[in-house]
């Protein structure tokens, strides 16, 4: 049973009502919108490490350049996205102190090694679109600051996608290595970027409340068919082989079938064990060891300003 101001918070969600920061909200809305977009947030920033790795070493100034400002643009939507959280209530120095323990999640598809350039192909249309088919909905999903941070960074992913498969174009109709690079990263980037749509709905723990109070307007499964779909078209684009033998057009279903993907490794993963999960938060703690001077002087040039008012 609903009290009356669950009632009439449920109400305004079913109505498209956007919640505010400064509505009554359930604590458990609280609590799962905090712990999902902060695992959002720790995914964009995570998210930059394996492309970051590709910097310097882009084949050319061009391609440098959009790379660049791609690995940019994920920092901005993960300093968006903790803003969004910080709305909640929640605090950044406790989200980034959670995500340095390990004891925070983000995105499994980011602890997969960068082996070839090909793999910046493969991230930007796969990875970036598979974010794309999950975040357009969360545009419009029912709080507010979180839906608006989604529509600016929908955009960008956009732009992200489409410099990955224009990347993936130039291989897959380049020379015989360069199209056994574009086959050899769809591979190794195929199965992850399925399981990036998370657990099967029956075992999706949150989505049917997450769903009811309109935080997720589509499931997990739902999600998933709608990325391979696209995909599957996409492929046949470039002439590359998703390597799935089940994967078939169902004509009475609308959709192509797919096989089951490995969801031993997905939790393996998970549970911090995947290929880098260890290197990536390696990575964070030295970046965040290395930044301490800045915030510590920071903060000095704070007191001191604040001091200087007030004499
Ligand atoms: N990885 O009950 P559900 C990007 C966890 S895009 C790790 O189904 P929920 C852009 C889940 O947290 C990537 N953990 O959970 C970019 C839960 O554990 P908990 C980030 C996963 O929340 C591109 C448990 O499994 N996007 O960064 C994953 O209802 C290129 C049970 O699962 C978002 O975060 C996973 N793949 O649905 C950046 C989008 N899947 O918390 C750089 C917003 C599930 O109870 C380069 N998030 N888990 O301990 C969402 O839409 C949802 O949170 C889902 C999961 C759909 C990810």
């Amino acid at each position: 049973e609903l009290s009356a101001d669950e009632r009439t918070f449920q109400d305004r969600v079913d109505q498209d009502i956007r919640i505010e920061p400064k509505d009554w909200m359930p604590e458990g809305y609280r609590k799962t919108l905090i712990r999902q977009i902060s695992q959002h947030a720790h995914s964009e920033i995570i998210g930059q490490l394996p492309e970051g790795n590709w910097i310097t070493r882009a084949p050319s100034l061009r391609r440098k350049l959009i790379l660049l400002a791609k690995v940019q643009d994920e920092a901005g939507h993960g300093l968006y996205l903790y803003s969004a959280a910080e709305t909640l209530g929640a605090s950044r120095e406790d989200m980034i102190a959670d995500l340095l323990s390990g004891k925070a999640k983000y995105s499994s598809i980011f602890n997969y090694p960068t082996l070839t350039w090909a793999d910046i192909g493969a991230i930007g249309w796969l990875v970036d679109g598979a974010a794309i088919i999950n975040q357009v909905p969360i545009c419009r999903c029912s709080y507010g600051p979180y839906a608006r941070a989604m529509v600016r960074v929908c955009k960008e992913e956009s732009f992200h996608q489409r410099q990955g498969f224009d990347i993936m174009m130039v291989l897959s109709r380049g020379t015989e290595a360069q199209k056994a690079m574009a086959q050899d990263a769809l591979n190794r980037w195929w199965w992850p970027s399925v399981m990036m749509h998370g657990p099967r709905d029956e075992e999706s723990v949150n989505s049917a409340q997450s769903m009811q109070w309109r935080i997720k307007l589509f499931s997990n499964d739902e999600l998933r068919q709608k990325f391979i779909d696209e995909a599957a078209e996409q492929a046949g684009y470039l002439s590359l082989e998703i390597p799935d033998p089940d994967l078939k057009w169902n004509p009475d279903r609308g959709h192509y079938d797919y096989g089951e993907p490995d969801w031993d490794e997905f939790w393996t993963v998970l549970k911090g064990n995947g290929p880098c999960n260890r290197e990536r938060l390696e990575a964070r703690r030295s970046a965040h060891n290395g930044g301490e001077w800045v915030r510590d002087a920071a903060v000095a040039y704070a007191e001191k300003r604040q001091a200087r008012q007030a004499s």
